[in-house]
């Protein structure tokens, strides 16, 4: 068996962690593949996952190995795909002994004797990139980069959009799981605790940096045509709400009713929960990478706060997502979808009315959306297809 290690560093919030958790789950539990994740912050990742232990150097959980990256970084056989999450940089040691080498003994760490004794150890070294629906990616999906000393290669890994790319992370089932619990929302708004909606109520979840225009929103929201109910997960946007609200502080399980909106703080929910709350939901606000994907095989309207970067390098990859996604939108749903997702992301003044009464297309075409994703092959698959082929090539550079 093929075993694979992943490397995770947590630079902040959960996003890197996020993506790295479901692919390791998704190599384990649908490619039988024995996944080493190691990762600098348990303790974030255990936000995600409560089953996880903050205090455990090492532990199993969902069928992943789960291993605090420390340094000295251990000396170790290291596995056959290495996995380098959004550049993180390997620990030297551990890339010294990527290097081609002929296995002097079956005794692995793992105690799994694969491959024999004497054989050649091939490699794969994979540079897993941030998400981004931008063209030049699709030409570097794949591309090899030599080590500069060391006779090994990094291959670049572009999750995206399109066939041409390596898709995105999407369990088996998921979308057939998510079709029954939209059709059953009774049963999810009790899970959450939640009274269920009372028509025309709109149900959005509000997960963002406080960055965002925060106080704009709200307000627009308590003088919406129709009522809101904003369901906020506990986290650094709740100083500036309960500032707007004129608290002092708000927790989970508090509410805020001001106009035509009220809100809920809720608790940080473990990941699967979080999808099943954007399920429910009529409009998702999301940030980052992993939320942002998990709004769209939602199938439902999604505000998409970007992580911001310097000189503004994000602008170009909002604009490269919304001229994907607007493709096939009516004109006019498109245009106020766009200038909600500039005034969002800029801090500007936000007009909700104005783009929600376009909300039924918006909704059919985020349904026609995630169809359309779901055509494309997942960047699990993708992945694995792409290791299988550099290891049985004979022309490998390991
Ligand atoms: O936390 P983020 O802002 O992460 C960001 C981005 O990934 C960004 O690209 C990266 O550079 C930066 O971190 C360092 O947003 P993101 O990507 O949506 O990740 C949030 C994760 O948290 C996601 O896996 C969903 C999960 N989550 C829960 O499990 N429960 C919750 O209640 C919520 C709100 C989120």
């Amino acid at each position: 068996m093929v075993r694979w290690d992943v490397f995770c560093r947590v630079i902040d919030n959960y996003g890197d962690i996020g993506v790295c958790w479901r692919l390791a789950r998704q190599l384990a539990a649908e490619h039988g593949i024995a996944v080493r994740l190691w990762v600098d912050d348990v303790a974030s990742l255990q936000r995600i996952c409560p089953d996880v232990d903050a205090t455990l150097e090492v532990q199993n959980c969902r069928g992943v190995e789960v291993w605090r990256w420390i340094e000295p970084f251990p000396d170790l056989v290291p596995a056959e795909v290495v996995i380098e999450a959004f550049g993180c940089e390997l620990p030297e040691n551990y890339m010294a002994a990527m290097a081609p080498s002929i296995l002097q003994s079956t005794n692995h760490v793992w105690g799994r004797p694969s491959p024999a004794r004497g054989e050649e150890v091939k490699r794969v070294w994979i540079n897993l990139e941030y998400l981004s629906a931008e063209q030049w990616v699709e030409g570097c999906h794949g591309l090899p980069s030599p080590h500069p000393r060391l006779p090994m290669t990094k291959y670049f890994f572009f999750p995206g959009f399109t066939p041409a790319n390596g898709g995105l992370l999407r369990e088996k089932g998921l979308l057939a799981q998510r079709n029954v619990s939209q059709h059953n929302l009774a049963e999810l708004w009790d899970r959450f605790g939640l009274p269920f909606p009372l028509s025309p109520e709109t149900i959005v979840s509000l997960f963002c940096y406080d960055s965002a225009p925060i106080g704009n929103l709200l307000d627009a929201w308590a003088v919406s045509t129709t009522a809101v109910r904003c369901l906020l997960p506990e986290g650094k946007a709740l100083e500036q709400i309960a500032s707007w609200a004129g608290r002092t502080s708000l927790a989970v399980g508090d509410s805020v009713q001001r106009g035509n909106l009220v809100l809920h703080v809720t608790p940080f929910m473990p990941q699967e929960d979080y999808d099943r709350l954007l399920w429910a939901c009529d409009c998702n606000f999301v940030r980052g990478e992993d939320s942002f994907v998990r709004a769209q095989w939602a199938a439902r309207p999604l505000i998409w706060q970007i992580y911001p970067q310097q000189d503004n390098v994000h602008q170009v990859k909002l604009n490269a997502f919304l001229d994907r996604y607007c493709q096939g939108l009516a004109k006019e749903a498109a245009a106020a979808l766009r200038i909600f997702y500039y005034n969002w992301n800029s801090g500007r003044r936000l007009d909700w009315d104005d783009f929600w009464q376009h909300r039924t297309v918006l909704q059919d075409h985020a349904m026609a959306w995630a169809g359309q994703l779901a055509k494309i092959t997942d960047l699990a698959s993708n992945l694995v297809s792409f290791c299988k082929n550099q290891i049985s090539s004979k022309n490998s550079n390991f």
